[in-house]
């Protein structure tokens, strides 16, 4: 299909929304029990998060575009993120599992209907209604679904729910050393942001422009847990040179002295992987380390974190690294095929122009950004999406994670959270000015 073509486009569509909601049904069949009850503080229960998503369709694409009255005036407000703080949701009189299921169900029949009655005209890329312009309304509330979806697995966990493993397999890695090698990309402009060829790009991602870098080196891979071990063995979370005064004060207030679900066994590291034990493989990325931890071992390196204009320049000019094709297994591991990273070295394929590797996928990358506009930002739809988040307050985070799913990541993706978040799948890797 071509993004100007509206029957391949509905069609696509389609397949993108039959996608998505059979990845939420599975990770919501289980037992009621599981999944009205709040396994963190940091999350909702997960039949919050189901009937919020069926909840953002009915507002955005049954009555914003669609025109249509409330299908159950009185449930809107149980789910506004925004009225309901996460630890507050498990007590609000949700609507119970079953229930919620019916509920999305009926909004998702509505929302094909909306679709099939779409004039295509109005979908082409110079249309004058934005949330219809290449189909844009299903973009957004198939990304909102997809990022549910990787929350959901958040949750589980840190539930501890052992049922969820899929059986997939994933490439092997390729032999490199404690000492990731880095790569060196020169000084000049670049483009950052999303053009027209992304026509699904959020409101944060837009528009495109210009920018100067000064040189810097960024590493090939992201850090593994092997490396991230060894700044552990060297004392790293006992100096306080390596770390930001705020990431000291918060990581010796909170205990924090290792990546979470990590435990001591003997003189090597075990983790809890959904509920299962195992011992911590040293070739993946490490994941789950705040971005004060990350902030902290780069430091210890005599590095940096990247901020996310390296981190974008360092995938080249495209869509992805690879260029502008959809993700392929030999490229990136996204979309939970295995429940965990994929080893260092596991992508030459997926690799930019650079040979910067495993850019999207595996972990998401903490960046030394705060989450800022861009020159020119116009919120859309709402502002509730990116704008109430711009400020000092959350670091950005960039690349997508094994729990992503590749229609909700590409090389202008910004995620965000606090910088003592770690229960997102998100590790990072360093980089360094020019001498
Ligand atoms: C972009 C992942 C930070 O989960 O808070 C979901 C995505 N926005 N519903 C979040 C989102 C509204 C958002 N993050
Ligand atoms: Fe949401």
């Amino acid at each position: 299909y071509s993004w100007d073509d509206p029957n391949g486009l509905k069609e696509r569509i389609v397949t993108e929304l039959v996608t998505v909601r059979e990845r939420s049904l599975t990770y919501t069949d289980a037992d009621d029990d599981l999944l009205v009850r709040q396994h963190s503080p940091l999350m909702s229960p997960l039949v919050w998060d189901l009937a919020h998503v069926g909840n953002y369709e009915e507002l955005w694409v049954l009555r914003a575009v669609g025109g249509m009255a409330p299908l159950r005036p009185e449930i809107d407000d149980i789910y506004d993120a925004f009225k309901q703080p996460r630890r507050d949701r498990p007590t609000l009189p949700l609507l119970p599992p079953g229930e919620t299921r019916r509920y999305i169900c009926g909004v998702r029949g509505r929302v094909l209907d909306v679709l099939d009655g779409m004039d295509p005209e109005a979908m082409h890329l110079d249309g004058p209604d934005p949330l219809r312009v290449g189909g844009y309304v299903f973009g957004l509330v198939t990304q909102h679904e997809h990022q549910h979806d990787e929350t959901m697995l958040a949750t589980l966990q840190l539930s501890g729910h052992p049922g969820l493993v899929p059986e997939g397999g994933l490439p092997t890695g390729r032999s490199i050393g404690p000492v990731a090698p880095e790569i060196h990309i020169p000084g000049g402009i670049f483009t950052m942001g999303a053009g027209a060829a992304s026509p699904w790009a959020y409101d944060n991602e837009r528009v495109a422009h210009r920018r100067h870098l000064p040189g810097y080196w960024i590493d090939r891979y992201p850090v593994s847990n092997r490396a991230f071990a060894t700044f552990i063995a060297d004392g790293g979370y006992d100096d306080p040179r390596w770390w930001n005064p705020k990431g000291w004060e918060w990581m010796r207030r909170s205990g924090v002295r290792a990546p979470l679900f990590w435990a001591r066994d003997g003189d090597t590291w075990s983790r809890t992987r959904f509920g299962r034990v195992e011992p911590v493989p040293e070739d993946e990325p490490v994941q789950h380390v705040s971005w004060y931890e990350a902030d902290a071992y780069a430091c210890w390196v005599g590095k940096r974190l990247p901020t996310e204009a390296e981190w974008e320049k360092a995938c080249g000019g495209h869509a992805y690294p690879w260029g502008d094709r959809p993700p392929s297994a030999g490229q990136a591991n996204l979309g939970n095929r295995a429940a965990r990273p994929a080893p260092i070295g596991a992508f030459p394929r997926g690799a930019s122009p650079y040979g910067v590797e495993q850019l999207i996928g595996d972990v998401w990358e903490w960046t030394d950004s705060w989450f800022l506009p861009y020159p020119g930002y116009r919120s859309f739809p709402y502002s509730e999406y990116s704008e109430v988040f711009f400020g000092e307050s959350y670091r950005v985070l960039r690349g997508g994670s094994w729990a992503t799913h590749p229609t909700a990541v590409r090389r202008t993706f910004r995620n965000w959270d606090y910088p003592i978040r770690r229960q997102i799948f998100a590790g990072f890797r360093c980089a360094r000015s020019e001498d």
